[in-house]
């Protein structure tokens, strides 16, 4: 069964695998699977059309057959169940991976979510300045028992996993800030993530969308 996705016609970044299909793309790369991408504009993301898709009027979306996904999480989780490449076949080393993408999605991206909504959205609020070392705080907060945790170890938990896509593509968003840096071990985990075969192919294929001849 062919596989469709969305992704945005115009990503705010220029296509720098920022937007969340390109974890999408990453884990669709990873496993081998085939796709093909339907671009939506901001506007048709808000048409009954695209919200029969995804409650919320986002991108990516996920077409299988009759499959319609939405979540990056469920698709990614739905993608590494199915196919080989991004879950151990150990049980227990299968539901640790699990841990992980939850842990990438709903402690350690949360924080990052709120650094970059309070960089783009309240710069001009009288509160900026007082606020943002609390919000960095809070980013620093979960980056530094992720550092211990990985400790020297290249993946987090043996070899690369579903939840090394999920976090990797978390701290990406960080770059930016220049907090990932202040934690070598992870800008270094970040870097290894990105120079897989598959992350490469993803990236490339999302940049392509917005900058055709560049
Ligand atoms: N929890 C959902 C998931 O994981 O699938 C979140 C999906 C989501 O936030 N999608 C965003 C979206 O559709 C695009 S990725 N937003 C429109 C809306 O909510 O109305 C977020 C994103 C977009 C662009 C950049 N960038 O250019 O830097 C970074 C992140």
């Amino acid at each position: 069964m062919s596989i469709t996705i969305t992704a945005f016609e115009r990503s705010p970044d220029g296509g720098k695998g920022l937007a969340r299909d390109c974890r999408v793309r990453w884990a669709l790369e990873e496993t081998g699977q085939p796709y093909a991408v339907r671009l939506v504009s901001f506007q048709a993301m808000k048409q009954p059309a695209h919200l029969a898709l995804s409650p919320f009027g986002q991108i990516p979306t996920f077409e299988e057959g009759q499959l319609v996904l939405f979540e990056t999480g469920a698709i990614v989780l739905h993608l590494a169940t199915h196919h080989a490449g991004l879950l151990p076949a150990e049980p227990n080393a299968r539901s640790r991976a699990v841990s992980w993408i939850f842990a990438a999605l709903n402690t350690v991206e949360p924080p990052i979510l709120e650094l970059s909504n309070v960089r783009v959205g309240e710069r001009d609020q009288p509160w900026y300045t007082a606020r943002m070392p609390l919000v960095e705080r809070r980013v620093r907060d979960r980056l530094a028992p992720l550092a211990t945790r990985l400790g020297d170890a290249d993946w987090l938990d043996g070899g690369f996993s579903a939840g090394d896509l999920m976090m990797a593509s978390v701290l990406l968003r960080l770059r930016a800030s220049g907090i990932l840096d202040e934690f070598p071990t992870l800008a270094a985990y970040v870097a290894r993530a990105e120079a897989r075969p598959a992350y490469r192919r993803a990236f490339a294929a999302q940049l392509a969308v917005n900058a055709p001849n560049g």
